[in-house]
Order: structure tokens, then sequence, then C-alpha cells
């Protein structure tokens, strides 16, 4: 049980997924914040939360809260996260960790200069199945990586009527697709194999360049609009659109292994679909998010092997943050319950100067900058280091 009052920001898609599987973690949510003070209202009431705070300051001031999850748009991360450390609250942000490499670079150093936890939500390290991938490939079964290739795919926004605020470069970034989801990609298969992007050659594409923003907001995965639009006529306006629908990006890792990613937010039938094949020097592993309790062994020299989350066949990490037995499936609503138990245990054991199992700011910032150089690297249409 931990003993610590959490606060939550964002009524959207991720707000709801933070707070219950806090709840199923025991740690109390105290109170929530949305884009306004009636916003607030209606979703502390809607989630049975105690407190409704106007504004961010009134969060920070109550003495109930010791830890905040920040899930509003990209846009409000940087100085809600900021502000949150400088009045000593524990800082748990939804990725990207801010707009730009100057805004988390500033708060990786601040984060360096108190004794808080501060971490980013890349719940999919989480998935019990890729912690045994992780402890495959450090143990040496793998041997030498040669290469990591994979994709992520989605579907929701694949019709020009189709609207999230992602969508806008002053609301997510100049990059989308590829902050959004290709940084869950490049920061998991960072994290299984220990391999770190040195350069990289990128090439997005703009499929719609206008599409149909209906007055008022859409939630993330939401077909509503589509639903609504059905069975009643809302006021659509044409935008343009700048950020990119899909791309593939070129990598080469520090130690000379080679990769590649493709990213989609328009494969229709791929509803939320990230993919990873590891080639080793012994050994290859192959991961499929639409299972994301199965695990493809590939070998040279006998059958290949296909591991099924069983907590007795997994390795020591993995088991911790297993809750289920074999053959209980265990999926994305759990691995932000895990990752929020791995940032919560390390509250708890309280020495801040321990390296943190969950992802930190300093890995917010890296990908990031793996943000920047892809973006570079499409704009000017070459190779670029990191
Ligand atoms: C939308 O692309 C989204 O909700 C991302 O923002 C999440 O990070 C991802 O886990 C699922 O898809």
């Amino acid at each position: 049980m931990h003993n610590i009052g959490v606060a939550v920001t964002g009524t959207g898609f991720m707000g709801p997924t933070h707070i219950e599987a806090l709840r199923r973690l025991g740690i109390p949510v105290v109170g929530v914040m949305g884009s306004s003070p009636a916003k607030s209202r209606a979703f502390a009431e809607r989630m049975g939360i105690p407190s409704a705070y106007a504004d961010f300051d009134e969060l920070l001031a109550d003495p109930a809260v010791q830890a905040v999850h920040l899930t509003t748009p990209n846009r409000w991360h940087f100085e809600t996260a900021k502000a949150a450390l400088l009045a000593g609250k524990h800082v748990l942000c939804e990725k990207p960790l801010a707009m730009n490499s100057a805004e988390s670079a500033a708060l990786v150093k601040l984060a360096a200069s108190v004794n808080l936890a501060a971490g980013v939500n890349y719940n999919y390290r989480f998935y019990p199945i890729l912690l045994d991938a992780r402890e495959r490939v450090q143990r040496g079964d793998l041997g030498d990586i040669y290469s990591v290739v994979g994709s992520y795919v989605q579907d929701w926004l694949l019709y020009p009527t189709d609207y999230n605020w992602r969508l806008l470069a002053s609301e997510g970034g100049k990059l989308r697709a590829v902050a959004d989801i290709g940084t869950h990609w490049l920061d998991l298969v960072q994290s299984i194999t220990g391999l770190e992007v040195e350069s990289l050659c990128a090439d997005l594409h703009t499929v719609h360049t206008s599409r149909q923003r209906p007055t008022g907001e859409v939630e993330t995965f939401s077909a509503k609009v589509q639903e609504v639009a059905a069975t009643e006529t809302i006021p659509l306006e044409t935008i343009p659109i700048e950020t990119e629908d899909l791309g593939g990006v070129l990598l080469r890792f520090k130690g000379g292994a080679r990769g590649m990613l493709w990213v989609s937010q328009l494969t229709a039938g791929r509803k939320n679909r990230l993919s990873f094949e590891i080639g080793g020097a012994e050994q290859a592993l192959w991961f499929d998010g639409e299972k994301p309790n199965e695990l493809w062994i590939g070998e040279r020299n006998q059958p290949n092997g296909f591991l099924i989350k069983d907590p007795g066949l997994l390795g020591e990490s993995a088991r911790r943050y297993t809750a289920y037995p074999g053959g209980h499936a265990e999926g994305y609503p759990d691995s932000f319950k895990m990752c929020f138990k791995a940032f919560y245990d390390y509250i708890a054991v309280g020495d801040f100067s321990a390296p943190p199992f969950f992802p930190t700011f300093a890995e917010g910032h890296q990908e990031i900058l793996l943000c920047e150089a892809i973006l570079r690297s499409h704009e000017e249409q070459r190779w670029v280091r990191v």
C-alpha cells in the first residue's frame, strides 16, 4: 500500500486510464484538473474524486497532493512538470515530456536537483513478456544485436474527417505520428536492447493535407465524429494539416546495429499495433502488439520457441511486474498499472540517487532529441546524427 496522495491533470483519454491504474494499486487519487473549472468539477463527479481544482496553482497548494500525473495535451507538459517539481511534488508525465529538447533538457536538469521521482509514461515497457525480452537480450541469449526492425501502426486517423488535437502542430508539436507513437517504439527497443540510436534518415508524409474539424473537442480514438455525424449534422470546418500521417526511419545504433521503423496512423484494421523483430548473433525475438502476451524466439539450430506470458517461465524482473498466472492475459491497462507500480515503489524506498526502473525524464529527453533529428532529417532529406 502506498500512503501518498495523487492528483491528475487532463480529462481526456489518458486521464481515466491513469486514475484506473492508480486505483488498482490502492493509490488514492485526491483531485483532478481539467481545462476549465467546470470540466474539473464534472470529471471529479464522474470519477468519484474529492477535489476538482480550478487551476494548477490550486492543485499544487493542496497538502493532500504529493504526486501529480500530467495527461493534458503536450503543450502544457513543460510548465506543469516544472511547477510541480518546484512545489516538491513527484511527477509522472504522459509522453512526450515536452514540446522541444530545450524544455526537456531544462526538466532533466531540474529533476536531477531535487529529491523527487520524475518519470515519463512509456508504458509498453511494462508488458511482462517485454520485460522478459529485455532480460533475455541483456543476459546475452541473443548474442550481439545485428538488427532492430518494426512498426507502429493505427487506423484511427485514416479518414480526412477523423480529428484530434494531436493533428495540430500548435497543440502537439510539428511531428505527430512519429512523436505520438513512434517514440513508444523507439523507447521500447532501446530499453530492451540497451542500444542507443546514433544516426538516422527519415522520410515522412502527410496524406491528408486538410481535414474536417468538428466545432468542439474530440477525444483520442473516438469515432464520435462519424457516429454523431451519421445521426445529426455537426458543424465541420476544413483546416490545413502539416503534421505527418506516416513515414519511415532508417536507424544506425551505436555499436553498428541497423534498424528500420515504419509509423502510420492510416493503416486500416491495425487498431494499435506496435511490433518489432530483433535479430541477434544467436537468436531473434519477434513481438506483435496485437498479441501482447506472446513472444516468438527464433533459432538457427533448433526449433523456434513461442513463449506465452506465464510468471513461472519469466525472468525475475518480469515476474515482479506480472499479476496474473499463465494464460490470464495482461495487456494495455496493466502496463500503466505496472509502470506506476515501479514509480511508487521507487518513491516508497526513498533513495532518489538510485537508478529508477521506470522511464525517466532523461529518457523522455532522449526521445525528444530523436524526434528533432527525425524532423531535421526529413526536412533536409539526409542522414542526421542524433
Ligand atoms: C494515440 O495515438 C495513442 O493514444 C497514443 O497517444 C498513446 O501513447 C498510445 O499508447 C496509443 O495511441
